[in-house]
């Protein structure tokens, strides 16, 4: 019977409901397929992830040059499931053949912590003994245990405890109201709570105790706000409207736009993943790839209070907890404006059920101000072309914090990666008059907003006009030679000095404002017919901090990749995730992902060659009581941009908004203005 049923779902994902693409998310029916192959074969287990596991890229690749002809790659479910007795085993369910095809315990790991095993904790922290005594003791009674709440995270690593058990730490706080915001009233104790056996088996408690704060509450909802003296009155309606429709077309999750071609896949972990990007180049002829895969694979959050046990506050917001399942359901004309069209996302539940994220994924266009424009100061001639891009994102909640992910499209051929920071500060407890040590800010009396680093990992896997690709570090510098030398009379000369990586091992650099220090994807055996340099996409980012925590700290060891801007690896199917494949309760020895592959051989090539480019970005916060008790939204954005890319500016066929020639002003002519918006008006 079981049998029957499991052939007759891998039948039907074989025919009728085959994704056209196979980079496309697994789709529910394959979920319910994978799971049921697996429950045939060893019954009862808690699902962690089912997901897509993407074709090897050779396989991607000839099918990609000829689909026609071409077996398309078979659809395979990567799977990370907890038995029953708390083992991890990883699988992969071949879906078009309809079994299983790895299966393997994976001893001493613990996979991401999801949104159902984070709220079970809630439940258990507020029937506790030590809890509700903790809370007696913090000036809270045992009948008001129902006000009590957490936000449990991974323990990340504590040495007491080790990986052995699947952990977590419940960040604890109290909410006078139910509509009351608990970051205003953190508590001081951090019990740590036991997954598979659904208890605290510990609470770690401060040396100073820091009583419940009574000041009152601070909130942002509707309610306090009108309260407080109400809502701004003066804003007028603005709007974006598309009278005649978007100016793209999907086929699939396949986007054509403006010259562009993307495929847009989603994952539980990374969130969005774009792939196959290319570019119809006009004067080619021809759609010119330049990044087989582009996303946002991995972030640490490391605070910086050096108080026990605040070492173990650095969340990887990705790969401890899934920046795919923390997505927010976007609502039209709030979370994006205008025209919209939306992907959602299917994902496994816990019990094996295939759930639903509707509206994931937001793609819509914007203005984006002006492309380019220029007017002769002689004659009065001008062109002014406006611009727009093309937005796709998604949100994540990670508890306290919000990540709004935007992948934003140019027309000139430019890729930006926009990061808005927005939700709530992690707090803490403080007392009256409590010296913060500098390590944290009093944004609200008795809350500290502790010192923490965002620093997300961008993983590039470029195919700038073909998979072999070399980068280059580019830096400003002067050019040799003292004031009155020869070949620098004048002192004033500058140029872009190009460090070209050879080896894995020598590709680890940190960035260099004072140098303006960019890297250069380059397709050496392309020139420029102009300036005979390669095709280039240079990786333009400037909101790059060091990693605070010390060599040899926890954050250090468990966070390999953001200890350098850039690490450049040779290609490999199994490497996406710089932390490693399991990231809670990792020790950082050895140091997981990036690390590990780079030192098992740091003379591999990597010129010339099939590589990864691994970018650590992002932000130092020191909070103030302006990011409280809601932050306003903080961006962060960097650029991939084309050089030596194109013949010309590859934006010129953009209609102008305004255009006349010194020739057209001499005869009295408006010149071009077909393009003028006619709903602008003076005001
Ligand atoms: N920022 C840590 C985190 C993320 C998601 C859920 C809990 C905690
Ligand atoms: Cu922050």
């Amino acid at each position: 019977m079981v049998l029957e049923r499991v052939k007759q779902l891998a039948q039907q994902v074989s025919n009728t409901l085959a994704p056209p693409h196979p980079l496309d998310p697994l789709s529910t029916t394959e979920i319910e397929a994978a799971v049921s192959i697996l429950r045939s074969q060893h019954g009862k287990l808690y699902y962690n992830a089912v997901t897509i596991l993407e074709p090897p890229k050779a396989q991607m690749l000839k099918w990609l040059a000829d689909p026609d002809h071409t077996q398309k790659p078979n659809r395979i479910a990567d799977i990370v499931v907890i038995s029953t007795d708390g083992k991890v085993f990883d699988g992969h369910v071949d879906l078009t053949q309809g079994k299983v095809i790895k299966w393997e315990e994976t001893p001493n790991v613990q996979p991401l912590i999801t949104m159902e095993d984070l709220q079970i904790v809630e439940h258990v922290v507020r029937k506790d003994p030590g809890v509700i005594e903790q809370c007696r003791l913090s000036g809270i009674p045992a009948n008001e245990m129902d006000k009590v709440y957490c936000d449990p995270w991974t323990i990340g690593y504590d040495e007491r405890f080790g990986n052995a058990v699947r952990l977590q730490q419940a960040l604890m706080y109290y909410r006078p109201h139910v509509d009351d915001s608990q970051y205003s009233f953190p508590l001081d104790f951090c019990p740590i709570y036991d997954s598979n056996k659904q208890k605290i088996i510990h609470i770690d408690v401060p040396k100073v105790r820091r009583p419940l704060s009574r000041a009152p509450p601070n909130n942002y909802h509707v309610k306090s706000v009108e309260d407080g003296g109400g809502f701004r009155t003066d804003l007028k309606p603005i709007n974006i409207t598309q009278p005649e429709g978007v100016s793209f077309t999907m086929k699939g999750r396949t986007i054509e736009w403006q010259n562009w071609s993307i495929h847009i896949g989603f994952n539980y972990r990374e969130g969005i993943v774009l792939n196959n990007i290319g570019f119809f180049d006009k004067a080619e002829g021809v759609v010119r790839p330049i990044f087989y895969r582009l996303s946002l694979t991995e972030m640490v959050v490391p605070y910086g209070n050096p108080e026990h046990p605040h070492q173990r506050k650095h969340a990887f917001d990705l790969g401890e907890y899934g920046g795919g399942y923390m997505t927010n359901s976007l609502s039209l004309g709030c979370d994006c404006k205008g025209s919209i069209h939306y992907l959602d996302f299917d994902f496994v539940n816990r019990a094996g059920a295939a759930s639903t994220i509707k509206n994931a994924v937001c793609i819509h266009e914007e203005d984006n101000g002006i492309l380019f424009k220029h007017s002769d100061f002689r004659d009065d001639s001008v062109i002014v072309t406006r611009a727009r891009k093309l937005i796709i994102s998604h949100i994540f909640t990670a508890a306290n914090y919000e990540y709004c992910v935007y992948w934003i499209f140019h027309q000139d051929g430019t890729i930006q990666l926009e990061i808005k920071l927005t939700g709530i500060l992690n707090t803490y407890a403080m007392n009256p008059g409590e010296d913060t040590k500098g390590w944290g800010t009093e944004v609200y009396p008795g809350v500290n907003a502790h010192n923490h680093q965002h620093l997300f990992c961008l993983r590039v896997d470029p195919s700038v006009d073909g998979q072999k690709n070399t980068v280059f570090q580019v830096d400003a510098a002067r050019g040799a030679g003292e004031v009155g030398s020869p070949e620098n009379p004048y002192g004033n000369a500058f140029y872009a000095k190009k460090t070209k990586y050879t080896t894995a091992g020598q590709a680890r650099a940190g960035y260099d404002g004072n140098t303006s220090r960019t890297w250069d994807i380059s397709n050496e055996s392309k020139l420029h017919p102009y300036s005979k340099r390669p095709a280039t996409y240079k990786l333009v980012s400037r909101e790059v901090p060091d990693l605070l925590p010390k060599e040899g700290s926890l954050v250090w060891k468990r966070a390999g990749f953001a200890r350098h801007a850039v690490h450049v690896t040779k290609y490999s199917d199994d490497q996406i995730h710089p932390a490693g494949r399991h990231v809670p309760q990792t020790s950082g020895e050895p140091s997981q992902g990036l690390p590990l592959w780079i030192d098992a051989n740091p003379a591999e090539n990597i010129e010339n060659e099939d590589i990864v480019l691994w970018h650590t970005f992002g932000l130092t916060h020191f909070p103030a009581p302006e990011d409280f008790p809601v932050m306003p939204a903080e961006p962060m954005s960097l650029l991939l941009r084309p050089r030596n890319f194109f013949l010309r500016n590859p934006a010129l066929d953009v209609p102008p908004s305004y255009a006349r020639t010194p020739s057209q002003v001499a005869a009295g002519k408006t010149g071009c203005s077909s393009c003028v918006d006619k709903t602008s008006v003076q005001v």
